[in-house]
């Protein structure tokens, strides 16, 4: 196991629906460090940048419209393996696929709002982190109990 550090974002929509605390409970009671943490409006050329491996697909106008609709809840976590396992937690990008007890399976219906984002490799955590947080935003912290997770 090696200690990796991602990106995760909660989508428009979470912080009306007051649910932001439960989501960042499952990331905690997991053992997982939660390292940077900002309500933030994304930019639209910082939203451009962040899906551009959609650009020209049928659903991007859509996803950036919606991306920029709303504040956002941007942050960094940290810890083994910190990447697979949350884009595990958050259960696949097609809503109909995450399963109950998954982020997505238990909070959302339609894959196009499907509440959350987090990073899919270790190059797009390092790119995606970089894009969202300077790097005095980011404060690792060591957690004492870490070895009984
Ligand atoms: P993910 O990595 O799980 O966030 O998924 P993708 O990068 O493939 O997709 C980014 C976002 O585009 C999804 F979260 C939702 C949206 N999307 C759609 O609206 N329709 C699709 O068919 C695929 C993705």
């Amino acid at each position: 196991m090696a200690t990796q550090r991602t990106f995760a974002m909660l989508k428009p929509g979470v912080l009306q629906r007051r649910i932001v605390g439960e989501i960042l409970s499952r990331f905690e009671q997991k053992g997982l460090n939660i390292v940077a943490l900002k309500v933030m409006s994304i930019p639209a050329l910082v939203a451009t940048t962040h899906y551009a491996e959609h650009k020209g697909k049928s659903f991007y106008d859509d996803l950036i419209a919606y991306i920029i609709s709303g504040p956002v809840v941007a942050m960094a976590i940290e810890g083994d393996d910190a990447i697979q396992l949350v884009r595990r937690m958050c259960g696949p990008t097609a809503v109909c696929e995450s399963l109950p007890g998954t982020i997505r399976g238990d909070y959302c219906v339609h894959t196009n709002h499907n509440i959350i984002h987090s990073s899919d490799s270790p190059e797009s955590a390092a790119r995606e982190l970089k894009l969202f947080f300077h790097p005095n935003e980011i404060v690792p912290w060591v957690d004492g109990n870490a070895h009984w997770y």
